[in-house]
């Protein structure tokens, strides 16, 4: 029908564009009956079409002024409305004086730099503190760690906490929070002024291995309690450390992992991952990226959250079925860190275990284990 009156129409009225009307309705007349009826059909169709469309689609409802697409989307796809806040402050910034980069002259061409997802491997050599410290200062931003120090474990308190104070984000503010089941045993110690320690009681597991893994749980629920208000960073650190060297804000990304001084070399099929598929940390043969230390890892409040709350879900159900993984918590953190890639790495400076060796491209011993006895303190 449309195919047959269109052009005739169109014929009409160019024809008679004096009368442009009354040319059109002797078209009409014109036409035979039966093509009279079913063009009223077709009408009625697309009048009873066109009524349905108007009351049906929400948007053509609202008044014009409402930006259609976005609420049409919201209805659709329920996507979230969401706000970033604009900030039009910025500081006056010192000059900085510093050697320029060149991009055919990389820093450092012994070891790796970049992940294949494109995280930045951390490594001596390969940035300069002022600049990032300049960067870093217009933030305003707070950095919290976790540490605990449970039974014989408070021994340690005073060589990380003192040590931490002088290398740990050296001018900038950062929260020690302390779990210990020990209060009364922390030893007074006196901080730079950006620096606070907070002492906070937990109670004490029969096993080491339990405390160790615990810490996912009691991360995640402060988290979620406190320290989504109180900082902006959080990182998790073992206590029988210490640091020898500035770790400054090159550590501070989204979702930060440190790569393992036992293992940095190994190909994956023969480092520590859980490989049991009956543990929820199982990581199938054939996956994994580096094999990643559970004493030192961190990451923006709401990426630790989901991350350490993962973990302890996978410790919850591998204890209800009866199993647990290798390497504790840290199975649990290497396999979600294959699925959920870190946004920065740092190398195996941030955490050189004192047993081994130095090689040549461990440039600076930053922050290391101290030695003990596994019996003697574990008992
Ligand atoms: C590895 C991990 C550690 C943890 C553990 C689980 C590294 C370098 N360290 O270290 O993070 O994943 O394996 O098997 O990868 N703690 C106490 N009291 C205790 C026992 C532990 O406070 O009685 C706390 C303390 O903060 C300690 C941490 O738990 O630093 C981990 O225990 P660990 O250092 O004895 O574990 P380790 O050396 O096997």
């Amino acid at each position: 029908m449309q195919d047959l009156a269109v052009p005739v129409e169109h014929k009409e009225r160019k024809l008679n564009s004096g009368n442009q009307t009354r040319r059109e309705d002797t078209f009409v007349k014109k036409l035979p009956k039966v093509m009279e009826i079913k063009k009223a059909h077709v009408l009625g169709v697309i009048l009873t079409a066109g009524i349905i469309g108007y009351f049906g689609i929400p948007h053509i409802s609202r008044t014009a002024c409402q930006p259609v697409g976005q609420v049409d989307l919201y209805k659709t796809f329920s996507v979230l409305p969401r706000q970033t806040d604009l900030d039009e402050t910025f500081l006056m910034l010192p000059r900085l004086s510093y050697p320029q980069p060149f991009v055919d002259k990389p820093q450092r061409t012994d070891v790796l730099l970049m992940s294949p997802w494109l995280a930045p491997i951390v490594w001596e050599g390969t940035f300069s503190r002022d600049i990032l410290n300049a960067q870093y200062r217009q933030k305003n931003l707070v950095v919290g760690v976790a540490t605990f120090a449970v039974k014989k474990y408070v021994r340690f308190i005073e060589g990380f906490i003192g040590s931490a104070n002088k290398f740990f984000l050296s001018g900038h503010r950062v929260n020690f929070y302390l779990f210990t089941d020990h209060p009364e045993k922390v030893p007074s110690m006196k901080l730079d002024p950006e620096k606070r320690l907070f002492i906070i009681p937990v109670q004490n597991y029969s096993r080491w291995q339990d405390i160790s893994m615990n810490r996912m749980d009691i991360i995640s629920s402060y988290i979620r309690s406190h320290w989504r208000y109180e900082v902006d960073y959080l990182y998790s650190m073992d206590i029988d450390v210490q640091l020898f060297e500035h770790i400054g804000v090159e550590i501070i990304d989204t979702l930060v992992g440190t790569i393992s001084s036992w293992q940095y070399t190994k190909p994956r099929e023969s480092n520590s991952y859980e490989r049991r598929p009956e543990s929820r940390a199982a990581i199938p043969s054939g996956e994994g990226d580096f094999y990643y230390a559970a004493s030192f890892y961190g990451g923006s409040i709401s990426e630790v959250y989901k991350l350490t709350t993962a973990c302890f879900k996978g410790v919850t159900e591998d204890r209800a079925n009866g199993i647990e993984a290798k390497w504790h918590e840290e199975s649990h953190l290497n396999k979600y860190l294959v699925y959920h890639k870190p946004t920065r790495l740092l190398s195996p400076e941030y955490y050189w275990d004192e047993e081994l060796i130095r090689p040549r491209i461990v440039r600076v011993k930053r922050l290391s284990s101290v030695r003990k006895d596994l019996k003697e303190i574990r008992f």
